[in-house]
C-alpha cells in the first residue's frame, strides 16, 4: 500500500493528519505539486482527476478524494473514532467536515490559486475578481465558525474529530492565501491554538 503525498499542500495535509492521528504508519511517495506532478499521464492513470493525495492498495485498487482515503482508514483502523459513534454524532461529524470543506476551505483554496502569482503554475488563468470573492466568503463564514467555537470545544462538538482536521489544514493554508483568522474570532484562534499543538499537527 502507498499513499501518494504532496507535502504541505491542504488535502494531503489532512491525510498526514488523520494517519498520525491513527498511529498508522505508510510509504509515501512524494509529488511536487509545483512542477505538476499530478498532472503527468502515468498518474492520471492512477487517479483521473490529476490531484493527491491518492491511496494505492496492494492488489492496485486507487482510491482518491480525501475524505475517502480517511473513511477507508477508519474502517481499517477503528480507534481512536475521527467520524464519530452514534447516528447522531455521525452526521454532525459529517455536517461539520462538509461545511468546513465546501465554505471555507475551497474558497480559501480558490484565493490562493487566483491571486498569488506563485499559484500561476497551477492555474494559468488566474481571474483575480474570483479570487477576492472568495476571500470575502472564507472571511464571511470564519465567523459561523467562531460561534460554533464558542460553545463548543471542537467543530463538531465535545471531541476531536475529522472535521477539525479540515478545519486546521484549512486555516494553514490561510497564510499562503494571505488571509487571516479575524481579530474578533477570538475562539477560533485559541481553537487553532489547541489544534496546532497536537502531535499530529506537526510537519514531516
Ligand atoms: N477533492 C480532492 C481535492 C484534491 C486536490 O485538489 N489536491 C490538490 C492539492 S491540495 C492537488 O493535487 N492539486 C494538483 C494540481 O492542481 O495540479 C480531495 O479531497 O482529495
Amino acid at each position: 500500500m502507498k499513499l501518494y503525498d504532496g507535502g504541505k499542500a491542504p488535502n494531503p495535509r489532512r491525510v498526514q493528519i488523520f494517519l498520525k492521528e491513527k498511529g498508522i504508519e505508510i510509504e509515501k511517495v512524494q509529488l511536487d505539486i509545483n512542477a505538476l506532478e499530478p498532472r503527468t499521464e502515468e498518474f492520471a492513470k492512477l487517479n483521473p482527476t490529476k490531484t493527491v493525495p491518492a491511496l494505492e492498495l496492494d492488489d492496485g485498487t486507487v482510491i482518491s478524494e480525501t475524505i475517502a482515503i480517511c473513511r477507508y482508514f477508519e474502517e481499517t483502523h477503528a480507534e481512536p473514532n475521527l467520524f464519530g459513534h452514534s447516528a447522531l454524532e455521525k452526521a454532525q461529524i459529517e455536517m461539520w467536515q462538509r461545511r468546513v470543506e465546501f465554505y471555507f476551505l475551497m474558497p480559501i483554496a480558490f484565493a490562493f490559486r487566483h491571486l498569488h502569482p506563485g499559484a500561476i503554475t497551477i492555474e494559468p488563468v488566474q481571474v483575480a475578481e474570483w479570487g477576492e470573492m472568495n476571500k470575502g466568503r472564507a472571511l464571511n463564514f470564519a465567523s459561523v465558525i467562531d460561534s460554533q467555537l464558542q460553545k463548543n470545544a471542537y467543530i463538531a462538538g465535545d471531541r476531536f474529530s475529522v472535521a477539525d482536521i479540515t478545519l486546521f489544514t484549512a486555516c494553514q493554508f490561510m497564510r499562503p492565501a494571505r488571509l487571516a483568522i479575524p481579530e474578533e474570532c477570538a475562539a477560533f484562534t485559541a481553537w487553532f491554538e489547541k489544534i496546532g499543538a497536537r502531535p499530529s499537527a506537526a510537519f514531516d
